[in-house]
């Protein structure tokens, strides 16, 4: 059964009504969070959709690129059976150990150093990084803590013709080494979680396509971040510097930018195929996120895919 969101105009208070197609009669409420990135799907409940409503999130995800659902007051298994039925789970983390959490959950505690203040998409250091992350807060500050996504398809619509070109040419390499190697070394010894199919021992870095292209929408987008992209191949180190902040300072322009400030109960959803995130640092109290990936491919890029390992 296909389902199809479709966008319309902006109602009287400002909502988009997207109905699924008529065909299957799915109804499904968008509220539009900016006009390219984001959008709240309200009146929801996630542990009790049907299949057609699953479809629609899907495809609302793929089109909006980060989605919002408010109310859903769920526990860590509540939160892995929803990611369950949109895709394929992963580990938590591929190198790190969940601890007191089921394996599927990604803590990110404030008073254990988990923050995301850096400007990332998920995973990009493994071959096949997740492709969609589902995210919750457990334990939020007053104020503050909030959590930005950039668009990475914005980004590189908006990029000028020339450079466009230039970008589709190149290929990046992504490193974990610097955040997740001493962790994979010393506190695991050597023996991280499966990903893909096996135990990650190490992390190699891998060549990821510098504008990929997504597998549903057929769409481009950046696909470069400062936490895991060490150095475009091929190019001096100055080139490479200077491109990548060229893209990173291009992908995050308040243009491409929707912010969520958080609510228990929220649920967050984005696509890391064409998206970045980064977490606000600015609070003292706790905050606690568990976090649910999805399974992702290979990246392809404007001319297929590129060997992870070339
Ligand atoms: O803490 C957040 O809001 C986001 C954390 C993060 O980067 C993630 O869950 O992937
Ligand atoms: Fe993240």
């Amino acid at each position: 059964m296909t389902v199809q969101v479709r966008k319309a105009g902006p109602g009287p208070a400002g909502e988009i009504s997207a109905a699924a197609s008529p065909r299957t009669g799915v109804e499904l409420d968008v509220r539009r969070l900016g006009p390219h990135i984001g959008a709240q799907l309200p009146g929801l409940d996630v542990t009790a959709l049907t299949d057609a409503q699953i479809s629609a999130v899907r495809l609302a995800l793929a089109e909006f690129k980060m989605l919002v659902l408010p109310g859903q007051f769920i526990d860590d298994a509540e939160h892995v059976r929803f990611a369950q039925r949109l895709g394929e789970v992963t580990f938590g983390h591929p190198v790190w150990d969940s601890g007191d959490v089921p394996d599927e959950i990604y803590e990110l505690d404030s008073a254990d150093g988990g923050f995301a203040d850096v400007w990332h998409t998920d995973v990009t250091f493994m071959p096949t990084p997740p492709a969609v992350s589902v995210l919750r807060p457990v334990v939020l500050p007053q104020t503050g803590g909030d959590t930005n996504w950039a668009d990475g398809e914005a980004a590189y619509a908006s990029l000028a013709e020339p450079v466009r070109r230039l970008a589709d040419e190149l290929v990046a390499v992504h490193d974990g080494n610097r955040e997740f190697g001493y962790y994979l070394r010393r506190r695991r010894s050597g023996q991280g979680n499966v990903w893909d199919g096996s135990q990650v021992t190490e992390l190699q870095p891998v060549r990821h396509p510098v504008v990929r292209v997504h597998p549903e929408t057929g769409r481009k987008a950046l696909f470069v971040n400062p936490g895991f992209t060490s150095h475009i191949e091929g190019v001096s180190d100055a080139e490479s510097r200077h491109l990548l902040d060229l893209f990173y300072a291009h992908l995050t322009k308040p243009e491409h930018i929707v912010r969520h400030r958080w609510t228990l109960g929220d649920l967050v959803l984005w696509d890391n195929r064409s998206t970045a995130h980064y977490a606000n640092r600015d609070y003292t109290e706790h905050r606690v996120m568990h976090r649910v990936t999805l399974r992702g491919d290979h990246p392809v890029g404007p001319h297929g895919l590129v060997d992870p390992y070339a």
